[in-house]
């Protein structure tokens, strides 16, 4: 699994004027993080707003990538539902479409056991040959997952990942050791990139990678040829972006500095923040300041 390292972005979806997916847009979006030094792309994840999508539009979405990226670099297809029969229809759909791998979060809302989350998880594996990277994300899901957990979820056949988005970066460090050395670990959250790679993260899969996708490519670099104070420089300029950022939804926040630089990828969607003319004038400004312009 060679090919699963790097930056990889959660990609934004963009829509069209009629608020579907925009064919042209997601073309011209895709072209441009790879000719950033993408290293994949991550579809209908909490950036793309996969929860936000009807089942059909994660499949065009994905159908579209894939057609944009012929191979050049692995496109994971977020397959994640509340229930596992759309996991399992999403996940033999991204076999046939060609993903290189599918991630999916633990079942959110309802509260379930570890049996049943493990339930969930072989279900979607053995749906189809394709593997299967599990996503951490208990900011979001409310999930407890723990470190046993993960470790015996890494066992099974087709398990080969998991996507790792919390700050608590021991609860990483022991998934890692207690996972093995072939079980991939990507890190979550962006502000700390250098420290989950420092623990041991094949690479990292995270929303603002569509809008500071070089200065992380480089900052990978960086960290592999072993100059990590030239890295860290990079993760500390990045942060005082994530700052402002954090400031909006990071959906918003991230659309707006993506439409600001030509990509016409429309709002989010409701209930996600829609920004006011004072917002938008508000990341203007910063965008100058930061040279995203
Ligand atoms: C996904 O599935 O879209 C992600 O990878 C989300 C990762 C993001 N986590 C959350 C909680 O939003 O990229 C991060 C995050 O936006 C960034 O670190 C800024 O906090």
């Amino acid at each position: 699994y060679e090919q699963f390292k790097g930056i990889i972005p959660a990609l934004i979806t963009p829509y069209g004027a009629d608020g579907g997916i925009s064919d042209s847009v997601t073309r011209q979006l895709v072209r441009h993080l790879i000719s950033q030094g993408a290293a994949g792309f991550y579809l209908s994840g909490s950036t793309g707003e996969g929860f936000l999508q009807s089942t059909e539009e994660r499949q065009q979405l994905l159908e579209i990538v894939i057609d944009e990226v012929k191979n050049e670099v692995p496109v994971i297809a977020h397959v994640g539902a509340m229930d596992t029969a759309t996991a399992v229809q999403l996940t033999r759909h991204a076999h046939t479409a060609g993903a290189a791998a599918v991630s999916a979060v633990t079942p959110f809302y309802y509260k379930h056991g570890p049996e049943q989350v493990m339930r969930h998880y072989i279900d979607i594996v053995e749906a189809a040959d394709i593997p299967l990277i599990a996503y951490h994300i208990p900011g979001l899901t409310g999930s407890n997952a723990s470190v046993d957990f993960y470790k015996e979820l890494s066992q099974v056949d087709g398990i080969i990942g998991l996507k790792f988005t919390s700050t608590n970066v021991f609860e990483m460090q022991q998934i890692m050791d207690s996972c093995g050395e072939d079980f991939l670990v990507f890190n979550g959250p962006d502000e700390i990139c250098l420290a989950g790679l420092t623990m041991g993260a094949c690479g990292a899969i995270g929303s603002t990678y569509n809008i500071m996708t070089a200065p992380f490519t480089e900052l990978y670099r960086l960290f592999h040829a072993g100059k990590l104070e030239e890295a860290r420089t990079i993760q500390y300029e990045v942060n005082r972006v994530i700052r402002e950022l954090l400031r909006y939804d990071f959906i918003a926040f991230e659309r707006e500095i993506l439409r600001l630089q030509g990509f016409e990828v429309g709002s989010p969607r409701k209930p996600i923040q829609q920004l006011t003319d004072a917002q938008r004038a508000d990341i203007y400004e910063v965008a100058k300041r930061f040279s995203f312009l």
